[in-house]
């Protein structure tokens, strides 16, 4: 592109800005995300809408045409770490509720799977609601995940997988915690793309959450709901 057809993302609309954020998404552009992102912040714009509107639909259009084929792996490598940019900014701004501690969930991918962008998403979304939250990380055994319990002795255990092949590894972990006679002292909330309400429970979570939105609403709904027991105990 010659210098005459540089596109200033300041001088675009929202909408317009929005739209070349979803290209330039797609084309794994990490400085403009990042510059996109702050544009709209600068412009008054709230850090969710910033989230979803900009990042979460650029990357949901990214993953049609992975499905389809059209986009490979190495592209949609560059596209997840251009939206990690652009979430690094926006995280910080949506933890900032200054809300008292809500309670405290550990979180992580399971084991086989690398996909990340949708479990920091919902750590980001639960941090701003209130939720302490420590992060595993990705291809967690079940180990790392016990281990973590004992240690960290959050209220709710979120597992997230991306993969066909590897969503059923969260029954391992759960039928794990059940042998060791700890399931019922953790609210297991699962997600990812590929699972839904059955899978949820042929597999003996309580809840599955189908985006971060709802993952806050059903731990927040189940910690009220632990709340109450304490107190009419
Ligand atoms: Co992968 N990949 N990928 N990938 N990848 C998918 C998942 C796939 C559906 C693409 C496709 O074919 N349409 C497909 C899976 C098909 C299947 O299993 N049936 C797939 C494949 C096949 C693969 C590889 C096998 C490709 C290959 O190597 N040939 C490989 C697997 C590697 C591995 O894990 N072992 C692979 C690799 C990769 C990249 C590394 C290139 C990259 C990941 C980068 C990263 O995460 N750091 C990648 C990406 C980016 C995708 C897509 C395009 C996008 C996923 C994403 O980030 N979505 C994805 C296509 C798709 O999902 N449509 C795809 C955005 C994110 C905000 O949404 O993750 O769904 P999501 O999270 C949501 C909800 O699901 C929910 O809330 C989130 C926020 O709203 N949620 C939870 C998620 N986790 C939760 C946990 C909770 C609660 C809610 O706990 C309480």
């Amino acid at each position: 592109m010659s210098d005459a057809d540089e596109i200033i993302l300041a001088e675009l609309s929202d909408d317009d800005l929005v739209q070349q954020m979803h290209d330039d998404l797609y084309d794994g552009l990490r400085e403009e995300i990042v510059e996109g992102t702050q544009i709209l912040l600068d412009r008054g714009w709230a850090p969710y809408d910033v989230l979803t509107r900009a990042l979460v639909e650029g990357m949901r259009i990214v993953g049609e045409d992975f499905r389809d084929g059209i986009l490979f792996v190495p592209e949609v490598l560059l596209s997840a770490n251009a939206m990690k940019a652009g979430m690094n900014i926006l995280r910080p701004l949506l933890a900032e509720t200054g809300a008292p501690k809500l309670g405290k969930m550990v979180i992580g991918t399971v084991k086989g799977d690398i996909h990340d962008i949708g479990k920091n998403l919902v750590g980001m979304m639960m941090e701003g609601a209130g939720f302490e939250v420590v992060d595993l990380g990705i291809n967690n055994p079940v180990e790392t995940y016990l281990e973590a319990l004992e240690r960290e002795r959050p209220d709710i255990l979120g597992m997230s997988a991306l993969l066909t092949t590897t969503m059923p590894y969260m029954k391992v972990v759960i039928d794990a915690m059940v042998e060791k006679g700890i399931r019922d002292d953790y609210v297991v909330l699962v997600g990812g793309a590929p699972l839904n309400e059955e899978f949820g429970r042929a597999i003996g979570a309580d809840a599955y959450c189908r985006d971060a939105a709802v993952a806050v609403e059903t731990a927040s709904a189940f910690m009220k709901r632990r709340h109450n027991q304490i107190e009419h105990a």
